[in-house]
């Protein structure tokens, strides 16, 4: 009997991997290449298995502890001498001894021809949290390709589809539809050919995984489409068809739909609980081909029979409200119908529904940014090498979080009859977008400076354009900025972005003659509009907050008071 060491193998790029399971312990017999300890690092976990058979005489390592390859896991006292003979040298990689490590995709040089399992797991879905699987792309036996999309799940502010981060052949499929996942849940299990590629993290990488592909656009994409916190307790069952009756489909489904020019509201689906599949899109279009359907299009433009309506009759039964005229409005002259954009649609239907729940008021201010504009051309000069554009808005982010600081029941939310006091201060900024407005958000803005408000501002603002903000990317804002400024206008009344309590909206400025009281001054001033949540806050602290933003936005220095 031969006191030895087991070490970790190598586990490849991995240092400084964190212990965060023991699997034996002292006493216990252990076979060669069974499991002894689970290890994580922020891209795989991966059980470290035993070189050698033997018993169990100490362990080195407990839960918590950071190691790495060679350092040593227990003392066995090896199994007789055949044993203690294959037991291997202190750095024995287990990869030599052809045991694959769970999460693990391994080099080609690591695992010659062993074919290994890997777990692919949820990856970064943002702060969604128990979304549900509604469609499974996959089935065992499927030969998956890396990024290969294998289920959608929606939450109910966005469906997305979640990528397999290794490839291989589909030994068992974890999930089914109607089952709630999130970030590290297991998926699948793959069967990998070791000669695959280099090492894939399989175990939710974060960071390094593609983001899923985002098929919906978030409820939060626009400023006024979460529901109130007070209806919470309705909140959208995200495997049962809205009441809004807004069509269930998968991204890859929509996007065939898009191409087709299906629209998808008419489609009846025929998956689960009532999901519109590929297949539907296929039949919809054979019926419209065939004549056996007529799209609400093309039964507007049919010279009788069609009545034309626009928009839904039956919009705002639910409020009570009367139905919306049908009209045909060929009747009075030649017309065209176009499908609005899916962001246009939730960004539409749903501020309209909000109007009716929050009793919400406005009102208007303007703040004197002579000395502020100035500034800021001043900057943008200094830093025309830099690359950074400084635009009003910036200030502005940073004046609402001196403001929210300052009246804290603006950065609140209503919770039932309690409120939601953020210490963290996210601005969200509206963004026109090609495809409908769209609300990113700026992301701790207390700590962060104008220039980097600036830079940010830009990145978002491009990938908003671009239709690539993630829904991490549009969630969390404690208060919106919605601004017209590059555009025009003196005010409007922008509508909050529940469950946030109130919205700056804020136009074009404009010199004006101001009475410093001896004369008219021309003067440099910003149109606010601030819109509130008069279930929160009153008037008056409306009129104060508005008041306070002017002081700031007149004079910066005060920000620092
Ligand atoms: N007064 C006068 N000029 C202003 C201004 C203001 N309040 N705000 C911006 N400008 C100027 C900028 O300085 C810039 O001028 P230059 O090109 O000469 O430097 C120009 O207008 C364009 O600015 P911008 O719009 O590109 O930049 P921004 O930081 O002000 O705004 C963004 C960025 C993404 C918010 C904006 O492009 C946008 O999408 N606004 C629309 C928001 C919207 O639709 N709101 C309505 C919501 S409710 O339906």
């Amino acid at each position: 009997m031969s006191l030895i060491e087991i070490q970790v193998p190598d586990i490849g790029d991995f240092d400084e991997v964190a212990v965060i399971e023991l699997l034996v312990k002292p006493g216990d017999a252990v076979k060669a290449e069974q499991s002894l300890i689970t290890v994580e690092s922020d891209k795989a976990s991966m059980e470290i298995p035993s070189s050698a058979a033997g018993i169990v005489k100490e362990i080195k390592v407990k839960i918590g502890d950071k190691v790495k390859q060679g350092s040593v896991v227990l003392m066995l006292e090896a199994a007789g001498a055949a044993s203690a003979a294959a037991a291997p040298a202190p750095a024995a990689p287990v990869l030599e001894q052809k045991q694959p490590l769970a999460g693990i995709e391994y080099a080609p040089s690591a695992m010659n021809s062993v074919v290994s399992s890997i777990e692919v797991k949820v990856p970064d879905i943002g702060d969604f949290k128990d979304v549900a699987v509604i469609e499974v792309f996959v089935k065992p036996g499927d030969t998956i390709k890396v990024e290969q999309s294998l289920i959608t799940v929606e939450s109910d502010k966005a469906a997305m589809e979640i990528p397999s981060s290794a490839a291989g052949v589909l030994k068992e499929l974890k999930v089914k539809v109607g089952d709630k996942i999130n970030i590290g849940d297991l998926l699948a299990v793959l069967e990998g050919a070791a000669s695959a590629s280099a090492p894939i993290a399989t175990s939710a990488p974060v960071s390094e995984q593609k983001q899923p592909v985002v098929g919906v656009n978030t409820a939060q994409s626009a400023p006024v489409s979460v529901a109130p916190a007070a209806s919470s307790t309705t909140a959208h069952n995200p495997t049962v068809a809205p009441s809004g009756a807004l069509p269930h489909a998968s991204p890859s489904v929509r996007k065939f739909a898009r191409e087709l020019g299906v629209p998808l509201e008419e489609v009846k689906g025929s998956g689960h609980k009532g999901r519109i599949t590929e297949a539907d899109i296929q039949g919809f279009t054979k019926a419209v081909m065939s004549g056996a359907v007529a799209t609400k299009a093309i039964a507007a433009k049919a010279p009788a029979g069609g009545d034309g309506a626009g928009g839904n009759a039956n919009a705002g039964a639910a409020l009570g409200l009367i139905p919306w005229p049908k009209i045909d409005f060929t009747k009075f002259g030649p017309i065209e119908r176009k499908e609005m954009s899916r962001i246009k649609k939730i960004s539409g239907q749903k501020p309209d529904a909000q109007r009716h729940h929050i009793p919400a008021v406005t009102n208007h201010d303007d703040a004197d940014i002579t000395d502020l504009e100035a500034f800021r051309v001043a900057t943008n000069k200094e830093n025309e090498k830099l690359g950074v554009k400084v635009t009003m808005l910036a200030f502005l982010i940073k004046a609402c979080v001196a403001a929210l600081k300052k009246f804290p029941e603006f950065n609140s939310s209503l919770d039932g009859d309690a409120l939601i006091y953020k210490q963290y201060f996210h601005i969200g900024f509206a963004a026109d977008t090609p495809n409908g407005l769209v609300v990113p958000v700026i992301k701790d803005a207390d700590k962060k400076g104008i220039l980097q408000i600036s830079t940010e501002m830009g990145e978002l603002a491009k990938k908003a354009r671009d239709g690539k903000l993630t829904p991490a990317e549009m969630s969390g804002a404690c208060f919106t900025i919605s601004s017209l400024g590059g555009i025009g206008g003196r005010y409007f009344t922008p509508i909050i972005n529940a469950p946030e309590v109130a919205i700056l909206g804020v136009c074009k400025s404009q010199m004006e003659p101001v009475w410093d009281g001896a004369a008219f001054q021309p003067r440099l001033m910003l149109p606010l509009s601030l819109t509130w949540d008069h279930r929160v806050i009153d008037g008056a602290a409306a009129a104060r907050f508005n008041s306070y933003l002017g002081q700031i936005l007149g004079d910066f220095r005060r920000i620092l008071l």
